[in-house]
């Protein structure tokens, strides 16, 4: 048919202006990873891990819709290594989730991998390696991603990205050792030796009077949550972890590791003075706290750089605004009754081994011979039966659009981060500390928020509970797991498996990502074992470390151990520097007391034991 010339420069012009609209960027980062030496907190020089032979590691930026191209290059040597985008949902590229085990193979000393997703998302994010507990020697940092659509843009003068971050004067392959150890019964964690801001000390940001500056702050710790405030200036919050939200002000924030915030921060009409900006790490967490230790880093908004940067006054009582009492801009209502509910109780005992553990319900993760979503593509209509996971990937199968409740019931007096991979979650309850279990007989529908908080990390109070809900609208391999990432290492870590059978329709994996397993000779098809002939039959799947022997109650042999090491030693209580300082007879006397009992669990049980792949 033919068209009538005179329609052709407006049809042409249409096209044209759809096309620069449709059209979005490409990012690429080229990332050679390697050890470099830092010294942050200008106290003890360490290896660190770097990018591009410089540490810290560089703010990756994008703006939303763009595709963004990380070009990994592992040139560390000595370990293997993978990144994972944080917050990012990676629909339709689980692929490119970075956690090892689980949705790829290791990258090894001198392999290249591709990471390659678009971002359909904008706010605050940041990225780290997932595995091996090696993000805290140096590998993360923030991941911005801007939006046209930033409902406060303009009452925006200036931005800034602002980490805050706990920091370990040694590496984690020497700490692992010495916290996953079977004369630390208690899992006593170790306590960082500083706190940095935006990964230095003394931070001084210039900033002029009348003027609003947004931030966009990142907590890329290991450990540490963070109470942060400016002196003399109130924070509005604006975004949390992805989430724009109403405008709330705040004195104080609490942002657990993980966890980011966006405030603006409206400076005053004179420039008298300049201001301490204060972040404080949550000490509860620790369980010494070693003479040396500075748990607060100060940095300033300095109007005038001539005038003196005041001390930050004291604070008596750290208390932080309330997460929970957000509302996101977009007002996504609350999800209906959920399809599925799933309860966690979360535990930290021992196993047979004398070595802390930590659980959800009765079991500690271990990470499984086969990537989970190379079983889920490789398991055929198995796919939906969470076995094939291997029971210590601790899978759930999600259906397609289900809405899935997780409940989390806290069965230990610490804090705990819980972030969820590929979704934000509605808030709908969290009880305050000692509150117990939640109480499923007394919920109601009318109970909960009509318009719920949203984020993808949320903190869990001690002994406390809370209930979240998403739509399974993302088929992928999806962790749930505390981000404290030493309670990582002890297996505090769950998997969803959204969708597999859509899966297996819709997904590619890539060349590389199967060379990846190559290299690191690990088998990527068949069920957690590696089992291709008989799905079901998961023999050589990887298990935690069998429990205790019968007759023990793990709480009694804490006790127990407490009261024979304080009684060698003299200590009033166990602490990690207490462990590390032991005398040689009195460490040898301990790990008599407690390899007797783990050869009994031994004996009673042929599980073998698989520490080592611990943290997926
Ligand atoms: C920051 O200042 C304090 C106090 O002057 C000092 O002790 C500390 O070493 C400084 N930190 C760095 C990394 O320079
Ligand atoms: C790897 O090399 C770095 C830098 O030389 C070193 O600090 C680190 O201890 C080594 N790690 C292992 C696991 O050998
Ligand atoms: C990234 O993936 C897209 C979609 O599959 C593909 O078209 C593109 O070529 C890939 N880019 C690179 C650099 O591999
Ligand atoms: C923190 O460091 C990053 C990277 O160097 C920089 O872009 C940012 O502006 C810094 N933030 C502040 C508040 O100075
Ligand atoms: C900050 O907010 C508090 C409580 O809303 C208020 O009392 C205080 O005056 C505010 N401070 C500033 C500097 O605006
Ligand atoms: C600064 O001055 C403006 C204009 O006079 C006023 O609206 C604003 O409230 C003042 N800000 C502060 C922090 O005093
Ligand atoms: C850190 O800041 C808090 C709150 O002001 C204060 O109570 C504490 O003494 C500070 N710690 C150190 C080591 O200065
Ligand atoms: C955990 O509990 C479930 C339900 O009682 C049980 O079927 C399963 O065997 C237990 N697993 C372990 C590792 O104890
Ligand atoms: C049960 O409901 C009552 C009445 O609404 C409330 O006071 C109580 O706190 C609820 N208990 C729990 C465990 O949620
Ligand atoms: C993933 O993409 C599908 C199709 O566009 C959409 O319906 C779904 O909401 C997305 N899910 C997430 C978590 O982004
Ligand atoms: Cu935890």
């Amino acid at each position: 048919m033919a068209i009538s010339l005179s329609y052709f420069p407006i049809l042409s012009g249409l096209l044209l202006a759809f096309a620069l609209l449709a059209e979005a960027a490409t990012v690429t980062y080229d990332f050679k990873i390697s050890w470099v030496r830092a010294n942050p907190d200008g106290l003890s020089e360490r290896p660190v891990i770097g990018i591009n032979g410089q540490w810290p590691p560089p703010i990756m930026r994008a703006t939303i819709g763009d595709r963004v191209i990380v070009n990994v290059d592992n040139q560390l040597g000595n370990q293997s290594t993978s990144l994972h985008f944080h917050g990012i949902f990676q629909n339709g590229s689980v692929t490119m989730d970075g956690a090892r085990q689980v949705t790829q193979c290791s990258i090894t000393p001198g392999s290249q991998l591709k990471y390659n997703f678009t971002v359909e998302q904008s706010g605050t994010y940041w990225y780290h390696s997932h595995g091996q507990g090696q993000y805290p020697d140096g590998i993360r940092a923030p991941f911005f991603i801007s939006d046209p659509k930033f409902p406060y843009q303009e009452e925006v003068d200036e931005e800034f990205i602002l980490s805050v971050s706990d920091w370990y004067h040694e590496e984690m392959q020497d700490l692992i050792p010495k916290f996953l150890y079977k004369g630390n019964p208690t899992g006593a964690e170790p306590v960082p030796q500083s706190a940095l801001m935006n990964d230095t000390q003394n931070l001084t940001v210039s900033v002029q009077p009348g003027k609003t500056y947004l931030f966009h702050m990142v907590n890329i710790g290991a450990f540490a949550g963070q109470y942060v405030w400016f002196e003399g200036h109130n924070m509005t919050i604006v975004e949390v972890d992805g989430v724009f939200t109403d405008k709330a002000e705040a004195e104080m924030i609490y942002l657990s590791a993980a966890q980011r915030c966006s405030f603006l921060i409206t400076t005053k009409n004179d420039t008298t003075a300049n201001y301490a900006i204060v972040a404080s790490m949550d000490t509860s967490l620790f369980d010494v706290m070693p003479d040396d230790l500075n748990w607060n880093s100060t940095g300033w908004l300095v109007y005038d750089k001539e005038k003196p940067l005041p001390d930050p006054a004291e604070v008596d009582e750290l208390i932080e605004f309330d997460d929970f009492t957000l509302v996101p801009f977009d007002k996504q209502p609350l999800f209906p009754e959920p399809d599925q509910t799933i309860t966690f109780d979360v535990i930290m005992d021992m196993l047979g081994d004398g070595k802390p553990y930590a659980f959800f319900n009765n079991i500690s993760y271990a990470a499984q011979k086969v990537p989970t979503l190379y079983t889920a593509m490789t398991a055929g209509k198995d796919a939906v039966n969470p076995l094939v996971y291997g029971e210590y990937s601790h899978s759930f199968v999600l259906e397609k659009d289900q809405i899935v409740e997780i409940v989390v019931n806290n069965h230990d007096s610490g804090k705990h981060p819980f972030h969820l991979h590929g979704h934000h979650f509605q808030s709908i309850v969290r009880s305050d500390e000692e509150a117990g279990d939640f109480d499923a007989t007394n919920a109601t529908q009318t109970g909960y928020p009509a318009i719920p908080m949203r984020r993808d990390t949320i903190v869990l109070h001690p002994n406390g509970n809370t209930v979240l809900r998403f739509k399974a609208d993302n088929p992928g391999v999806w962790l749930f797991h505390c981000h404290i990432e030493w309670h990582m290492d002890q297996g505090l870590v769950a998997t969803m498996v959204e969708a597999p059978l859509e899966l297996q329709k819709t997904l590619i994996i890539p060349d590389d990502h199967i060379a990846a397993c190559k290299a690191e000779k690990v088998p990527f098809a068949g069920n957690a074992a590696g089992n291709t002939d008989d799905l079901l039959d998961l023999s050589g799947a990887n298990e935690a470390h069998a429990p205790l022997p019968d007759g023990f109650t793990p709480r009694g042999i804490v006790a127990l151990t407490f009261s024979i090491v304080a009684a060698l030693l003299g200590l009033a209580v166990i602490s990690w520097y207490g462990m590390a300082d032991m005398g040689a007879a009195s460490r040898a006397a301990e790990e008599r007391r407690i390899t007797g009992m783990s050869q009994g669990a031994a004996a009673s049980s042929s599980r073998q034991s698989v520490e080592q792949s611990k943290a997926g």
